[in-house]
């Protein structure tokens, strides 16, 4: 190793060859820090398929460095004196290394990046932060884009992605097809009986195998089923699973974006997620894809236009976002939301046929698809007043592509509204109606979406007025909302009086979360 040797951390889910602190980088003189700690596994109790996935990952991805040459020093979790935190393991590789400088690429969270923002201080070499190139929209220029705006309304933000990618435009600098946007087309319920091509499932290799065991042992008090585990752990598998989806399921994805089927946990989603957040796809590389497919007259312009906005538009968005709103953004709670996280979320206990079969799927597979994300387990915790702490440690906890700066967007603004109106127009509020149109789950489930009020109303149905009622004073001058208003006060006292009673009985029939789920 030369004498001015560079650490170079590469945090977990920075697991991309060409990551910003690795350019330009000679390996000679270069050694590559890669920490399993304790605290990133336990600050929230991640599901135990999560903590697998990143581990797994993170042994792949240092094994694929060194075989291109790279010096790397991996701190396995097993360490014996492994400090337990990114501070503390840096700490020790620099008395190990004893480097002249440290490189590392901006860390995605807020909370990993104020804890690299004091190294400067505590470790005797430079300190050099890069940003993170794998976004198409930096952070300054979303707060540019931001600046003055009192909406950040995303349709607006997407079209300048589009336009800054190119992706979908024609020579004159128009939208493909004449419009920006297709959503209209892409609110199809399915048929149960149509067929849906399975994803790749990868078999753990033995360096899975071997997290496996140790998740099993060390987290095995976390929520989450941990086998099978099916998850691309490598860049390879990755590309594999992002080929099988551009081959079979983009064509169906926009249609039936919105879709839900008890039972079916994938449908026509790509499941890349996972893939991309750590680093082993990159997004717009599958942008281009898409778009190729559209090209070469693969899928409709409807599946690759939503695609396409899903990635550069909501997740350079949220990401945009979360970052120009932090830290407040973590405390907000405009609607003074303050129930705590029913028991029922952890157990999948419950009679609400939806609500059982997306935790369901979250239990078994650390996923649930974005319109079970949004219009199931949020819509609950909208209508119910769950407090969004509660509701931030859960769905960070649960989901394996969860990252603070794209769980907390959607779970804040999206999902509850707690930011004020900053990211949604309107808060996504929606009776059983909403759910019996876009699933089969009210088929099969013991209370009657059909039935407004009783014991054996869709549980949906009362919380919804009883959501309206109690935020009035704060929605009615929405326009967007504001006329749902005038349906309520049509509504005779003894009516309004019956879905109040309904609801809070429902309310108050839910179990707190014991303690020690999510923390
Ligand atoms: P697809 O349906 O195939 O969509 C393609 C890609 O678009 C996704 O892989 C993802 O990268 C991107 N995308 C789609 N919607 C969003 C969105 N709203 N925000 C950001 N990116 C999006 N996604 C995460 O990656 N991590 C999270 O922690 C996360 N938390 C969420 C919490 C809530 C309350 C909600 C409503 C959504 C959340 N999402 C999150 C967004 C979305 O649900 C997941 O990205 C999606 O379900 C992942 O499955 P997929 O890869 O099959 O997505
Ligand atoms: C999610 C996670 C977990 C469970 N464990 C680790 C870890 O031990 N080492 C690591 O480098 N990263 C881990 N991660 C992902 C990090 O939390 C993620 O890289 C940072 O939060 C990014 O800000
Ligand atoms: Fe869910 Fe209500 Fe339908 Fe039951 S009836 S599945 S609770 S929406």
């Amino acid at each position: 190793m030369a004498e001015q040797t560079v650490l170079v951390p590469i945090l977990g889910d920075q697991l991309t060859p060409a990551i910003s602190s690795l350019q330009g980088q000679a390996k000679n003189s270069t050694v590559v820090l890669m920490m399993e700690v304790w605290d990133e596994a336990t600050y929230v109790k991640h599901h135990k398929q999560k903590i697998a996935l990143i581990f797994s990952a993170m042994r792949h991805f240092a094994a694929a460095l060194r075989d291109d040459g790279w010096t790397v020093d991996y701190v396995k979790l097993t360490d014996q004196d492994n400090a337990g935190s990114f501070s503390g393991e840096v700490a020790r590789a620099i008395e190990r290394h004893n480097p002249y400088r440290l490189r590392i690429t901006q860390a995605s969270e807020w909370r990993v990046q104020h804890a690299i923002d004091e190294w400067e201080d505590k470790f005797p070499c430079a300190i050099e932060v890069l940003s993170d190139d794998r976004f198409i929209c930096s952070r300054s220029e979303f707060d540019h884009w931001a600046e003055g705006r009192k909406q950040l309304t995303m349709e607006l933000f997407y079209r300048e992605m589009r336009k800054k990618t190119g992706l979908l435009m024609n020579a004159d600098g128009k939208p493909e097809g004449g419009k920006w946007n297709f959503d209209s087309e892409n609110r199809q319920a399915l048929d149960g009986a149509l067929f849906v091509p399975s994803r790749p499932r990868f078999e753990p290799d033995s360096i899975t195998k071997e997290v496996l065991t140790l998740v099993e042992s060390r987290f095995g008090d976390h929520f989450g089923q941990l086998e099978p585990f099916e998850w691309p752990v490598t860049h390879a598998q990755a590309c594999e699973a992002a080929d099988a989806f551009f081959q079979e399921r983009i064509e169906n994805f926009g249609p039936y974006q919105d879709a839900m089927i008890f039972g079916e946990d994938d449908l026509y989603h790509s499941m890349l997620s996972t893939s991309i957040n750590i680093g082993l796809l990159d997004p717009l590389d599958l942008c281009l894809r898409a778009e190729q497919a559209y090209r070469d007259g693969k899928a409709p312009l409807n599946s690759v236009e939503g695609f396409i906005r899903q990635i550069i538009g909501w997740r350079e968005y949220v990401r945009g976002f979360y970052w120009h709103f932090m830290p407040a953004l973590a405390s907000a709670n405009e609607l003074d939301a303050s129930r705590p996280l029913p028991e029922l979320f952890w157990t999948g206990d419950t009679k609400m046929r939806c609500l059982a079969d997306c935790i369901r799927s979250t239990n078994n597979n650390a996923h649930a698809h974005h319109i079970q994300r949004l219009m199931v387990l949020g819509n609950f915790c909208l209508l119910a007043g769950i407090d969004p702490q509660a509701v931030q440690d859960w769905y960070l906890a649960v989901y394996a592509d969860a990252f603070d700066w794209v769980e907390m967007p959607n779970v804040v603004g999206m999902i509850l509204y707690a930011d004020g109106g900053r990211l949604a127009t309107k808060p996504y509020a929606a009776s059983g109606n909403y759910i019996n149109k876009m699933s089969n789950y009210c088929g099969g489930c013991d209370y009657k979406v059909s039935a407004k009020t009783g014991d054996d109303a869709c549980p949906f149905n009362p919380l919804y007025w009883h959501f309206m009622d109690r935020h009035r004073d704060r929605l009615s001058s929405n326009h967007r909302i504001g006329r749902i208003y005038s349906t309520w006060d049509r509504m005779s006292e003894q009516k309004q009086r019956e879905y109040i009673d309904s609801a809070e009985k429902f309310l108050d029939s839910l179990e707190p979360a014991r303690e020690g789920w999510a923390r």
